[in-house]
């Protein structure tokens, strides 16, 4: 992509209303654009991240057994009723009412619908264990949404739903999800740790939030250093081994996490001192067991072996990639601008061409552009006029993990500069070790983070 030919729109100074360095960045960088409270638009370089971070959620689910659907946004009013939680829901539902006077809602989440589908079609427990997911804009109208997209009234998230025939089942589903979530956030570049959690208005006896480690963490966290050092499992892990699941499961839960909502000064009173992690989180992703609280008021039955019909016992589990993209910022960024993971990053290398116009400059960087674009990069080519010192600064804002600096004066030894954005290091070499170089690291990136 040629800059001069993409819309960026970067802005000098952060809005005043932006409190968290997240937002700030965000809009700084041209990313995202408000509408009106709580309200995005996601612009190029927003959207980029967005759906990469949207296609390894999506490819982790699939890994771990779970069937893509799309369900609407617009809901009618009569699901809801069904289920009790119309009326429970509150302000949170932002209600709508169509030209026949209608009930509709905005859906602030699925379980309704979710069980409105698997009942029309699944009837016996031989087409169990089942579970759906999409990945589709949610509304909750928030009392005071703040810092961006990290808390926003539209928001973007994946919500799958589980379906078993017994509790026991749908606990081994819960364990599935809880595991493809430590390899989700792992692929994302994140250390995100599962934390014993409340059910609020889903629902249910069995929950767990993950959450990633940032200053600016809207929940405080106590936790036990062990989290730190526990490895997330390969892409090679067998889902349909609920022995092996459970034994991930059980060693991501043994030691003490538990959110300031949940916390227990007894419990955390026995965790030696010296392993005592408290510092601050977001919440990126939360999932629920419920057994059966929907499918009994809504009569989502399946028939046993033994003949009898039960009410399918089931579970949610939700990931907010919206949030993501912000608590991707809060974790990585310093003075200069956003760092991205490898694995979203929405360009791999900035090519920084310091004299457009002159003949070497712009003929070396077609080269490298053509060259690494052909080997798979996803190259932003800075080909603009703009002053040196603000490619640099544009460069360094939009944190792509490396930028490839071609002058005039460099050229003439036959070298150009490459400099990895989070360590700040640079490095002069040729136009060919500069490409075998980031050849290397696209290797090693595809076997750390690809599927
Ligand atoms: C689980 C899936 C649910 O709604 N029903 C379907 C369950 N869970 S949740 O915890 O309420 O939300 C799941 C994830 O969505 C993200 N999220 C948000 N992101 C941005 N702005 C918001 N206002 C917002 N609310 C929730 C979070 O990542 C959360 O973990």
């Amino acid at each position: 992509m040629l800059l001069s030919k993409y819309f960026l729109p970067v802005l000098k100074e952060a809005p005043r209303e932006a409190e968290i360095i997240s937002h700030q960045l965000m809009l700084r960088a041209g990313m995202i654009k408000q509408q009106s409270a709580g309200i995005y638009s996601w612009l190029p370089l927003g959207l980029k991240v967005l759906r990469k971070v949207e296609q390894i959620v999506r490819e982790e689910q699939n890994r771990a057994g779970a069937v893509e659907v799309l369900m609407p946004t617009i809901q009618s009013a009569d699901l809801w009723r069904e289920s009790g939680r119309y009326d429970d829901y509150g302000k949170e539902m932002l209600r709508i009412t169509d030209r026949h006077e209608r009930d509709m809602l905005f859906g602030p989440t699925n379980e309704e619908m979710i069980t409105d589908i698997f009942r029309a079609y699944v009837k016996s427990y031989k087409d169990l264990p089942l579970n759906l997911y999409h990945i589709q804009w949610k509304f909750r109208d928030e009392v005071r949404p703040r810092f961006g997209v990290m808390r926003g009234r539209e928001f973007f998230m994946k919500d799958a739903y589980s379906f078993d025939l017994d509790e026991a089942s749908s606990r081994a589903a819960y364990y599935r999800m809880f595991v493809s979530y430590l390899r989700t956030f792992d692929r994302l570049g994140v250390k995100a740790i599962p934390m014993r959690a409340d059910t609020g208005p889903i629902g249910g006896d069995l929950s767990h939030e993950f959450l990633i480690l940032a200053d600016t963490g809207e929940s405080e966290v106590f936790c036990h250093g062990d989290y730190m050092k526990l490895d997330v499992p390969g892409a090679g892990l067998d889902y349909s081994d609920d022995d092996a699941i459970a034994g991930i499961v059980n060693d991501w839960t043994a030691s003490y996490a538990r959110t300031d909502e949940m916390h227990d000064e007894a419990l955390w009173g026995e965790v030696a001192s010296g392993d005592q992690m408290n510092a601050r989180g977001i919440e990126v992703g939360h999932i629920f067991h419920f057994g059966q609280k929907y499918s009994e008021p809504m009569g989502a039955k399946v028939t046993g072996p033994d003949g009898k019909d039960t009410p399918v016992y089931m579970g949610s589990y939700g990931i907010g990639p919206s949030r993501v993209v912000a608590a991707l910022i809060e974790a990585g960024h310093d003075d200069n601008g956003i760092i991205w993971p490898a694995s979203v990053a929405p360009f791999d290398v900035g090519l920084i061409n310091l004299r457009p116009g002159n003949e070497k400059t712009d003929t070396a960087c077609g080269s490298l552009y053509d060259q690494l674009t052909n080997a798979g990069f996803d190259v932003l080519y800075d080909d603009t006029d703009n002053r040196a010192g603000g490619k640099f600064a544009l460069a360094d804002l939009i944190g792509l993990p490396w930028q490839l600096i071609v002058g005039p004066r460099g050229l003439e030894n036959g070298e150009v500069e490459l400099k990895e954005r989070a360590t700040g290091e640079r490095e002069s070499l040729t136009m060919e070790a500069a490409v075998n170089r980031l050849t290397e690291w696209q290797s090693a990136t595809r076997a750390r983070f690809g599927g």
